[in-house]
């Protein structure tokens, strides 16, 4: 079963290279980051997210050799074995910042979808996991989403694409939108923090419009396991080639549709 096969897998990498990885990555914080931008200025890479990758490949390539790769630094696809789907630093606008919100998330991908995922908070020092049909934890303890019925009552995380220029209006009304209906707007910075702690009752909905399959991978599974919806923002199931997503605690799903309702493109 690929699911078993998965999760034997993320044991082996929390159990063999997180805690060095974690370490290296809270010691380097404060040091010179080498910070390099990507496609604009705001898109970042620093030698963290360069040499995390580099050590978690390391490892997938010697310890299981038959398995698929696909990473944000260094690309990849969704190939026939089972598919490591890796952000060496989510948030890395924080990390070079020096703000504690950044996290590494692996997603085990079968067929294109996630069944197995882990996102873990160095400088938090916090584990989230998950696996098809096994619920999701924090810290090994089982989470779950809020049970608000109300999007008055609830507490919206988001985030802005790096390329915003061209849809500065759209982000604007969306965010209008969010706070005319609901109780307020929180934005971490990370995608994955953003799904984890809506999994784990502190949000109640997150959107956001142009994420990467790496971005969401371990965390939209983390969501759906602690017994939330994940959709794109036109309300179709959300798959990992979806740019736009919207994870809620299930309840208010289709009102946060309608508020988002802006963000629907057919
Ligand atoms: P990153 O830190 O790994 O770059 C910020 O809102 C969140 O969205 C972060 O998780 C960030 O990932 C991600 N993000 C922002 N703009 C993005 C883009 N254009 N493509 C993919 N991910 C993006
Ligand atoms: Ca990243």
């Amino acid at each position: 079963m690929k699911v078993e096969a998965a999760i034997e897998r993320l044991n082996r990498f929390e159990a063999t290279v997180l805690p060095e990885l974690a370490e290296f990555l809270r010691n380097l914080q404060n040091r010179d980051l080498a910070i390099k931008t990507k496609r604009n200025a705001r898109d970042l890479v620093t030698v963290a997210d360069l040499e995390s990758e580099k050590r978690i490949v390391s490892f997938i390539r010697a310890a299981f050799p038959e398995d698929d790769v696909l990473a944000e630094e260094g690309g990849g696809d969704f190939g026939e074995a089972l598919t490591w789907v890796i952000d060496p630093v989510d948030g890395t606008v924080n990390y070079a910042h020096g703000l504690p919100l950044y996290a590494i998330s692996i997603g085990l991908a079968w067929q294109g979808k996630p069944i197995a995922g882990l996102v873990h908070m160095p400088a938090l020092r916090t584990t989230y996991r998950a696996a098809i049909g096994s619920g999701a934890t924090c810290d090994g303890v089982p989470i779950g989403v809020t049970d608000t019925l109300e999007t008055s009552q609830s507490l919206v995380v988001t985030g802005f694409p790096y390329e915003r220029e061209p849809i500065i209006d759209l982000l604007m009304t969306g965010v209008r939108s969010t706070l005319m209906n609901c109780r307020g707007i929180r934005r971490t910075g990370s995608a994955a923090i953003d799904l984890c702690w809506l999994a784990h009752g502190r949000f109640d909905a997150h959107y956001e419009l142009n994420l990467a399959p790496w971005d969401t991978c371990a965390g939209e599974l983390i969501v759906r396991e602690a017994g939330g919806r994940v959709t794109d923002l036109n309300g179709r199931e959300h798959e990992l080639k979806h740019k736009s997503l919207l994870a809620t605690n299930g309840r208010i799903h289709e009102d946060m549709l309608r508020i988002l309702s802006v963000f629907r493109s057919e």
